[in-house]
């Protein structure tokens, strides 16, 4: 047949297996090896029945996302799944791995599915900006009630085996060998001769909901409640509502015609670049080919506190045993505690079990006793952000940990070669930074230290995936990337309240850009605190740049919700804070003593001197080769920052407005607000001038590597 398609017979049951891995992407060489098979076993009579697998991981992850946007090749996946649900004889699908998109769409014209009990099936399109586009939203619903349809294709979520076979999405779930079992129901259907079963021609589960659409559009509203600027989970409601308005046939075809317009739209151009960007961070571009980490099969944290506890349910929840070291048993109980008290939440709201916990907090050992270190792969070090402590601990961990351990400490922004250089093995050092809360966030930024060994940074990226997270491999500088790029925004915010914004004006503006959270009302909930006191540590703010609005509120006791009051005022049991008018005055006051004229500031100029000089930073820190590509930075900001997604991350978002609009702006404000920072980076300067993007910088540097 062709070298990703073979087709094999077991008796009369032909079995038809792709084969392309890494995830069995239906692109063109494979649609047409399926089409070409189908065709030739419609008239061999020696064929009874026909089975659909594929050998690998996985049976088929979807269409072949680096195909979009090119020139269509026939057969087209919905011609294929068509040629498919027409035969006239049974097609029987063997699912196992994660059968999602495209590859459950297969899935659905063929006339029956069986699946093993690991397998997961799902339509994830939404995630990508997209809507399912070859014909699930109207087979899907068929097969499973509309309701039920909407759940998986807006949630994008995959579905488990057993969970699919309640919803009969699936006839069988077997433990065996699933290619045999779906031999086998070939061979019964085949020999019963029964007419193949065509999801398209049933409507039966549609009528409930065409009689009655209440709950189906009390589950659309809720199923969209959070899209927050996302077009494509409204979308995905507007298709599958085809499937009850309209004939089979038409559906299909406006199916069609809002896939490809979400396709070629901007925000799903954005989604596809960050599915790719999350997976290219990882990869290290000067790490020498086929690297391995070393085994980590036990871990230490070294404190317990709010990040060392959310850093130690991570590797709780993947199975890993952790051992926590505190200075106190009070303080150790305490954050075994919370821990608990943090699963327990989850069992409130359905996400996990009593018996889960049990097993998670059977994985937690706490001790007191540095030197219960000594049996662990990777220790992490979660302390308070001060030097001293940390140069004392690394000290200390250098004599007990075994010679193979791995060092991390999860420094926010601390120089991690200062701390290697407090242990004979520098190379073993490196910072795993998590973000709070750290067992909910999926940014980790891996920070390689000038002496970290290859064998060990593989190791760092193996265990960030391994607990799921979204490991981005940065350099070390004040702040890496994420905190470094936060405070060239955090310098303007200040800054924009004395020139005549208030708070409230800034954080509608940001999110309405589409950040979850504006800058104030971040700065309330973190703490103004913590800012206040690091600024007192370094003697000012660290950057020239003004923060005496957060000070005098700190100096006033106003540290944000902890206090019920900071930028805004948090009445009880209020979700939001109410703006207040002291603050405003203060902010009037303070910029009266600096002689600044107050004036109307538009929500365009709040956004473009809050965003281009994150941009800018972002800039130098590819120059400084702190990030290894623009789209690191982007995977950065949308897993660390809630950067929305659908905007692609600063840097791609960045080539969508245009470098040189950006380079323009940048120096306009330096020369209006009379500030130097805030000129543009030397190469965005020159990727302004050239007309070049981040994107082609990017491919360059690939290029280069
Ligand atoms: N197309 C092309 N490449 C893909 C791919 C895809 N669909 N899925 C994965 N890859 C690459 C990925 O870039 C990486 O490459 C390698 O495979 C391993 O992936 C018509 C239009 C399946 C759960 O959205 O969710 O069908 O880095 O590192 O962690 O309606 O990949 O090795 O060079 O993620 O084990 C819908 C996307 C497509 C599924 C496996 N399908 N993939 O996770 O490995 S649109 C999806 C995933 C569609 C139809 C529509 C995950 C995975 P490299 P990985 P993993």
């Amino acid at each position: 047949m062709s070298d990703v398609v073979g087709v094999s017979r077991d008796g009369d049951v032909a079995v038809v297996t792709i084969d392309n891995p890494p995830v069995n992407a239906l692109s063109h060489a494979v649609r047409s090896g399926v089409f070409e098979a189908m065709k030739g076993l419609k008239d061999d009579d020696g064929v009874k029945a026909i089975v659909l697998a594929c050998a690998g991981r996985t049976f088929s992850a979807g269409a072949d996302i680096t195909e979009f946007g090119k020139t269509p090749q026939p057969p087209s996946l919905i011609e294929l799944i068509n040629e498919i649900e027409a035969m006239p004889k049974p097609v029987v699908a063997a699912l196992h791995g994660t059968v999602l998109g495209g590859g459950f769409e297969l899935s659905l014209g063929c006339h029956y599915r069986v699946a093993s009990a690991a397998a997961k099936v799902g339509l994830p399109e939404v995630k990508l900006g997209l809507i399912p586009g070859a014909g699930g939203t109207q087979r899907l619903p068929r097969l499973i009630g509309p309701i039920e349809a909407l759940k998986v294709i807006v949630s994008g979520d995959p579905v488990p085996a057993a969970r699919a076979l309640e919803l009969g999405a699936l006839d069988e779930v077997v433990d065996g060998d699933v290619n045999q079992a779906a031999i086998a129901l070939a061979n019964k259907v085949g020999a019963e001769g029964a007419a193949p079963v065509r999801l398209s021609e049933r409507d039966d589960l549609l009528a409930d909901v065409k009689a009655d659409p209440t709950a189906f559009n009390e589950a659309a509203a809720r199923l969209t409640a959070r899209a927050r600027g996302l077009e494509a989970p409204h979308a995905c409601v507007e298709a599958v509502k085809f499937s009850l308005d309209l004939p089979v046939a038409e559906g299909m075809a406006r199916e069609r015609e809002l896939f490809l317009k979400l396709m070629n739209g901007d925000q799903s151009k954005a989604q596809r670049h960050v599915f790719f960007a999350e997976r290219q961070a990882a990869k290290v571009l000067d790490m020498p080919k086929g690297t391995k980490g070393r085994p980590v099969e036990k871990v230490a944290v070294i404190g317990a506190g709010t990040m060392g506890g959310g850093i130690s349910m991570n590797f709780a929840n993947a199975g890993i045993p952790v051992t926590i070291i505190e200075t106190s048993q009070d303080a150790l109980d305490r954050g075994l505690g919370t821990i608990e008290k943090n699963y327990n939440i989850s069992v409130s709201r359905g996400r996990m079990t009593e018996d889960d916990v049990k097993k998670r907090m059977s994985l937690l050992t706490g001790s007191t006793d540095m030197a219960d270190v000594a049996d662990a792969d990777l220790i992490i070090e979660a302390v308070f952000e001060e030097m001293d402590i940390k140069k004392e601990i690394f000290g200390k961990l250098d004599t007990l940990a075994k010679p193979t351990a791995v060092l991390a400490t999860n420094t926010s922004y601390l120089d991690v070669n200062e701390i290697a250089r407090m242990t004979s093995r520098p190379g073993s050092v490196l910072g795993m930074h998590f973000f709070s809360p750290a067992n909910v966030m999926k940014l980790l930024e891996i920070v390689r230290g000038a002496e970290t060994e290859p064998e060990v940074l593989a190791t760092a990226i193996e265990i960030g995936r391994r607990i799921r997270k979204v490991p981005v491999v940065v350099g070390v500088c004040f702040g890496f990337v994420g905190n470094r790029m936060l405070r060239a925004r955090s310098l303007e915010t200040e800054q924009l309240l004395l020139e005549g914004a208030t708070p409230q004006q800034v954080d509608a503006a940001i999110t309405r850009f589409g950040f979850p959270m504006g800058p104030f009302a971040m700065g309330d909930l973190a703490g103004l605190d913590i800012g206040w006191r690091i600024r007192k540590q370094m003697g000012g703010s660290a950057d020239g740049g003004s923060a005496d609005v957060a000070d005098a509120l700190c100096e006033m006791g106003r540290f944000g919700q902890k206090t019920g009051r900071g930028f805004y005022i948090y009445e009880k049991g209020a979700r939001g804070g109410t703006p207040d008018p002291e603050v405003e005055a203060l902010i009037a006051e303070i910029a009266a003593k600096k002689g600044i004229k107050r004036r109307e500031i538009g929500e365009e100029e709040i956004v473009e001197r809050l965003i281009y000089p994150m941009i800018s930073e972002g800039a130098k820190i590819l120059e400084e080769g702190i990030a290894q590509r623009p789209g690191d930075i982007d995977t950065v900001w949308i897993n660390g920052y809630g950067f929305p997604v659908w905007r692609g991350g600063p840097m791609f978002y960045a080539d969508q407005v245009g470098l040189k609009t950006i380079r323009d702006r940048l120096n306009h404000y330096a020369e209006t607000t009379g500030k130097e920072a805030l000129r543009p980076a030397p190469l965005l300067d020159r990727l302004a001038d050239e007309g070049s993007t981040f994107a082609s910088y990017a491919k360059e540097r690939e290029q280069a590597a």
